[in-house]
């Protein structure tokens, strides 16, 4: 597989882009090689300016949960084109997309969007600060949740496959007031509740995904709620990545806990730059124009955007079991590549939630981003490459978290779970 014109346009970026590329994670630098540009995405295909066809398993890093170009999004976002691309000023469509989403969460009466989920993230620790009056927040080891200053601590997703999970360039000062737990260890909060009596929230990616995909044990998830709520604290569940992938009524429809704050992001834009932040009435009062929290966006509710997110939402409530489909999918997938890891002597920890799947070469099963971090990284590169090479376009780092669309066939899985064994064999001279 030749890749001649993604070198030759890696390196005319490199001189322009910093690293070649608009976010980290995209450079490959983890898993080796040049990253792939890409031309255009159609169905459950990427192809690439060499004209390589992959079947993609990175849909955007989560937004395309109908494959690429799906129909229905693509009309919406050229019908909603024809009529302006920004205004400034409130839009119907912004109501519309607002009631779609609040109507798949219990624990949220209102939503405020955004562009990124950084922005959603960052604005709703502001929120949960200006509701409690309190500085400090938890954050758990290996959860990612933006690059906003306070977050980058102990970061996952890019920042830790890159090992500056603590960015420099983040005053201590921003940083002092976030405090560390372990993911999955109940004991770990308790002690930053015992170090702090200022905790304004607590954070977490309930299903996370951005240290490979490491679900929170369920009792932890209602210890943790106890812990907060015994404390004034207020929990807030970071879904950007989750939310509509692992489940359409969030964390909280599987694990019978509610957050304080749901953040959202990917699944609800279609493709196109949307977050959101949303919470009960009496937390959403407070922010501007109703109360003191100021938060604003010249884009934010954009019109196209959210014609492509009511579209991609529309169409998931009229097809609630596609979830379940596509989890079918993934568990067949993810068994397979196990099997064929199996057969030549790897051990592979497997798991899914919904449409995401997550694999680590190790032999131990991963609760946290410690056991994660103890994974062979150097087989999940040649384990990348190969799948590369074999037209299987797999996330970059070990760090993050695989998808299943819609528009990927029973097919494409067997294919993909054949290329997995010729893969193994020729990594292991099998
Ligand atoms: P964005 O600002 O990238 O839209 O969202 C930040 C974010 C917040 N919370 C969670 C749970 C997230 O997963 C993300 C972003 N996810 C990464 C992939 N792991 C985005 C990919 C990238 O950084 O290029």
């Amino acid at each position: 597989m030749s890749r001649d014109a993604s070198i030759k346009a890696f390196e005319e970026a490199q001189s322009l882009i910093p690293g070649g590329v608009n976010s980290p994670v995209r450079a490959f630098k983890s898993v080796g090689g040049v990253p792939v540009f890409i031309t255009e995405g159609e169905g459950a295909y990427l192809t690439d300016v060499d004209g390589n066809k992959y079947v993609d398993f990175v849909q955007s890093w989560g937004p395309l949960i109908f494959g690429h170009r799906d129909e229905t999004i693509e009309k919406a976002v050229i019908e909603a084109v024809k009529h302006g691309l920004s205004f400034g000023a409130p839009t119907q469509a912004e109501t519309d997309l607002a009631k779609l989403v609040v109507g798949f969460f219990d624990s949220i009466d209102k939503v405020r969007f955004v562009s990124s989920g950084t922005e959603a993230v960052m604005s709703a620790i502001r929120l949960a600060r200006g509701f409690t009056g309190r500085d400090d927040i938890v954050k758990f080891t290996g959860c990612y949740h933006g690059h906003s200053d306070s977050l980058l601590v102990e970061a996952g997703s890019g920042a830790a496959t890159f090992g500056n999970p603590s960015s420099p360039g983040v005053p201590a000062d921003f940083t002092k007031h976030t405090l560390l737990a372990t993911y999955n260890d109940i004991q770990s909060v308790k002690k930053c509740f015992a170090d702090s009596k200022d905790i304004a929230c607590v954070i977490i990616e309930p299903i996370a995904g951005n240290m490979g995909l490491v679900p929170a044990d369920k009792e932890f998830l209602h210890e943790l709620r106890k812990l907060c709520d015994e404390n004034g604290t207020l929990l807030i569940f970071d879904e950007v990545m989750s939310g509509f992938r692992a489940t359409l009524h969030g964390a909280e429809s599987i694990t019978g806990v509610k957050p304080d704050i749901l953040t959202l992001g990917k699944v609800i834009g279609g493709g196109m730059p949307v977050g959101a932040f949303g919470a009960r009435a009496e937390i959403m009062a407070m922010l501007s124009p109703d109360g003191p929290v100021y938060q604003a966006g010249t884009l934010s509710g954009n019109p196209v955007a959210m014609a492509a997110g009511l579209a991609a939402l529309t169409k998931l409530k009229q097809n609630a079991r596609v979830i379940a489909v596509l989890e079918e999918r993934a568990k067949r997938l993810v068994e397979g590549m196990r099997k064929s890891a199996s057969s030549y002597g790897i051990t592979m920890q497997t798991d899914v939630r919904g449409s995401m799947f997550g694999f680590f070469f190790n032999e131990k099963p991963v609760k946290n981003f410690a056991d994660a971090a103890n994974s062979d990284a150097e087989l999940f590169a040649k384990f990348h490459s190969g799948m590369l090479n074999e037209g299987y376009y797999f996330a970059c780092s070990l760090y993050e978290t695989g998808f299943i669309s819609t528009a990927v066939t029973d097919e494409m899985i067997e294919d993909t779970i054949r290329a997995s064994a010729k893969v193994f064999k020729a990594i292991t001279n099998g």
